[in-house]
């Protein structure tokens, strides 16, 4: 290449922008940036691997639990850029989430005893699976603090479903699905009354206090969990902690790892030992194995009894009808993960240096036999950890969580204390490779990992800390997520990427191209319940009604104006706005606001939102359109009055523009000539074949939507004309050119859209 811009970037303007006299960064060669930026080989090989050109798409996309701010995070690898916050048990004002009254219905759902919960710690979300296999509909993603689990549906990435879990008090086991999603599991942590509002002290914890592992329905066609069909197995008063369900040969099981199965009993303030020393002082624990089918069956059949009006299968049945079994694990277990295969459960020992490999045949045969090692406390058989387990493996200090690889037989384990990914071979039972982090790996991931098709590439270790990592940005850190390669027999670490949002836990990543989502609504759609809004109207139908003390206002959107575009109320009265976005091209969202009321709206093509406030107060406010939807955007507004009592008008007629005719024939002028520009577009798309591109099918039917309306405004501009009204007759000549602007804008997108897609000719 030669070094044209050195060479003709005049000197002074090359020091102007900051560069230096002798290289301009137009010409430096790969050599002159490695140099530059001080770069190795191996960090170019790295940034060859996740950088993602312009204009090009990741493979991967990434589903974070958003942790303490009670979200989730969207991003995509190998580039590691984020994509979008989900708002899912938190307000979110961009999405509108908890700031207008259909999402503010979905936030309800997760009140408890009254109480609106507005934050949640999220830990682990979940794909919908069909088969073991993610399909890419839907996830689900549990709050540990306030026991809840949620459902965001992914053809347009919103939370529809927001279900409190009726028995526990906490909960950190969830959300895992089953094999096909029929249930979603969701298990105790720390244990107390299943009964609400039931007080029992401390030292009836092995009587009174219990565990449990809790099965969601979760009806596909709907996208939503039924919650009358769901259950909960009760368990003692051991901290359930993970779980996964089984697939393939385990189908019809579920695992879920306990700690403190010591029942301990803390009291740091009465001098007793903390719940640290109390939890761990024993060195098995036990891994809860259930009969999921089995329970449900029994559920059905009338077996559960009714805790806070939900099914619960007692302790008894679950022992008597062969529905739960113990097995010992060492110590203070943390994540329990079953294989591709459904064959085997690998537990990672936080407090024990081993990940332990347990055979699910060699669990049912023991069952089968009734081979039994002893019970534990509740009468639950308890098999014997050498019946149950296929192999044990020393990794290192604190391993946790396990993510499984294309390749057979290989597993990542991550290590807390040692700060390292293990790769390990799970049926051999040896260690393959080590990678160290920056630091203190919680979780880890793997590309569709925890599925029965994992597709290996890439692996991210999820660190609780990131030190100095980053540049500071005070006391609380980013988390950090390292992006390591896993295709080689080595793993290479490639990447950080700071998470600025709560403490994330768990990650899920799909195969971008299994996700389909939507880029519009069927126009009129309330996108909380997926039904027809009922305060939808088409373009014409906009009006206000006014009840009493009560205003309802009907309203559309379309760029680049809201109507109405002024809204009267009366002080004290209760106003409600429905609007719906008319538009139809693709990313064409309005947001909407009422200056001081704290509602807000996004409404993105198609969607109608509702916000609604009560006029408390006599005086003028502003509402607008909150997102930079086209070149008028600024002027996408309106007013709404509230009048003080008694107020009467005293003027009529607003103040005049004084247009003239020279004024009319000017504007009159300009669009005849924007309409040449038009045509010539519209010429270029028909003269293609357009109907191919359903992207550009929509953008043609909105700039014909947008042309369509210029018809009336033509009509009002010339029968003004005709009476010399210039003041009106200009006005509604510009609102033709400002349709004609919005059609062109489109048809230029559609047309650059077609260039670069490929259309051919049609004669
Ligand atoms: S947890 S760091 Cu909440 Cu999944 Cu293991
Ligand atoms: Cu609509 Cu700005």
């Amino acid at each position: 290449m030669k070094c044209v811009a050195k060479r003709t970037l005049p000197l002074v303007m090359a020091a102007g922008l900051g560069l230096g006299a002798t290289a301009s960064w137009g010409a430096e060669s790969l050599q002159d940036v490695m140099k530059r930026r001080n770069l190795s080989q191996q960090d170019l090989l790295a940034a060859a691997k996740t950088y993602v050109p312009t204009g090009k798409r990741d493979e991967f996309v990434v589903f974070s639990s958003g942790g303490q701010s009670g979200q989730i995070i969207v991003y995509s690898i190998p580039s590691m850029r984020i994509l979008k916050y989900i708002g899912v048990f938190t307000p979110e004002p961009w999405q509108g989430y908890g700031f207008d009254e259909n999402s503010k219905a979905v936030l309800k759902q997760g009140a408890i005893d009254g109480k609106d919960i507005t934050w949640g710690d999220t830990h682990h979300p979940a794909i919908s699976e069909t088969q073991g296999k993610y399909d890419g509909q839907f996830l689900f993603i549990n709050d540990k603090a306030n026991p809840r689990i949620a459902v965001i549906d992914l053809r347009d990435f919103e939370t529809k479903q927001i279900v409190v879990n009726p028995v526990f008090k906490s909960e950190h086991g969830g959300a895992f699905v089953t094999e096909n999603t029929e249930y979603i599991v969701e298990a105790a942590q720390y244990p107390a009354p299943l009964e609400n509002r039931k007080f029992f002290p401390l030292e009836d914890m092995n009587e009174k206090y219990r565990g449990g592992i809790t099965y969601w329905k979760f009806d596909r066609k709907e996208g939503r969990i039924v919650a009358k069909d769901s259950f909960t197995i009760e368990a003692p008063p051991y901290w359930q902690d993970l779980s996964d369900a089984g697939k393939g040969p385990s189908r019809d099981w579920a695992f879920t790892n306990s700690f403190c199965a010591e029942r301990y009993v803390g009291g740091i303030e009465k001098g007793r030992p903390p719940y640290e020393a109390g939890c761990s002082a024993k060195d098995t624990d036990y891994l809860h194995v259930m009969n999921w089918k089995k329970a449900a069956e029994l559920v059905a059949a009338g077996k559960a009894k009714k805790i806070n009006g939900h099914n619960v299968l007692p302790l008894e049945v679950s022992v008597k009808e062969g529905v739960l079994f113990l097995v010992p694990e060492p110590k203070s277990p943390h994540g329990v993960d079953v294989s591709p295969d459904g064959k085997y459960i690998i537990v990672g020992g936080k407090l024990d240096t081993h990940a332990s490999v347990y055979s699910f045949d060699k669990i049912m045969a023991a069952i089968q036999a009734g081979k039994f090692e002893s019970k534990d406390p509740y009468g639950i058989p308890v098999i014997g950890m050498k019946e149950a387990l296929h192999t044990q493996v020393q990794l290192g200090l604190g391993p946790l969580h396990n993510q499984y690889d294309s390749k057979k037989c290989v597993v990542y384990t991550s290590m807390y204390v040692d700060s390292q990914v293990a790769k390990w071979d799970y049926c051999e039972g040896k260690v393959l490779d080590k990678i160290s982090v920056h630091y203190n790996i919680g979780h880890l991931m793997t590309m569709e990992g925890d599925s029965a098709d994992p597709k290996g590439r890439y692996l991210v270790a999820l660190n609780k800390l990131a030190i100095d990592r980053f540049v500071p940005v005070g006391p609380l850190h980013p988390q950090n997520h390292q992006l390591i390669d896993i295709t080689n027999d080595k793993m290479q670490l490639l990447y950080d990427m700071p998470l600025p949002l709560g403490e994330p836990h768990y990650a899920v990543a799909i195969d971008a191209t299994k996700l389909k989502p939507g880029v519009r609504y069927k126009v009129g759609t309330d996108s909380r319940t997926d039904k027809p809004h009922p305060g939808a109207v088409r373009a014409g139908e906009e009006k206000v009604v006014k009840k009493g003390n009560k205003i309802e206002v009907f309203g559309t959107l379309i760029r680049s104006h809201i109507t109405p575009e002024t809204i009267e109320a009366d002080v004290g009265d209760e106003v409600t706005i429905h609007l719906t976005n008319l538009e139809r091209a693709q990313d064409e969202t309005h947001g909407f606001t009422v200056s001081t009321y704290n509602v807000h709206a996004s409404v993105e093509p198609g969607k109608t939102v509702t916000v609604k406030f009560k006029a408390d107060k006599e005086g003028v406010y502003p509402y607008y359109c909150t997102e930079f939807c086209s070149a008028l955007h600024l002027e996408m507004m309106g007013y709404l009055l509230v009048k003080p009592k008694g107020w009467k008008p005293t003027k009529t007629g607003l103040a005049a523009q004084g247009y003239t005719e020279a004024d009319y024939k000017a504007t009159v002028k300009k669009v005849a000539e924007t309409q040449a520009v038009i045509d010539s577009v519209v010429g270029y798309i028909t003269s293609v074949n357009y109907k191919d591109f359903p992207d550009v099918v929509a953008m043609v039917e909105d700039a014909t939507d947008q042309l369509g309306k210029m018809k009336d405004a033509k009509a009002k501009h010339e029968a003004a004309a005709g009476k010399k009204d210039w003041e009106q007759a200009n006005l509604w000549a510009e609102q033709v050119f400002q349709y004609q602007v919005k059609a062109a804008d489109l048809g230029l997108r559609a047309k650059t859209y077609l260039e670069q897609n490929g259309a051919k000719k049609i004669k």
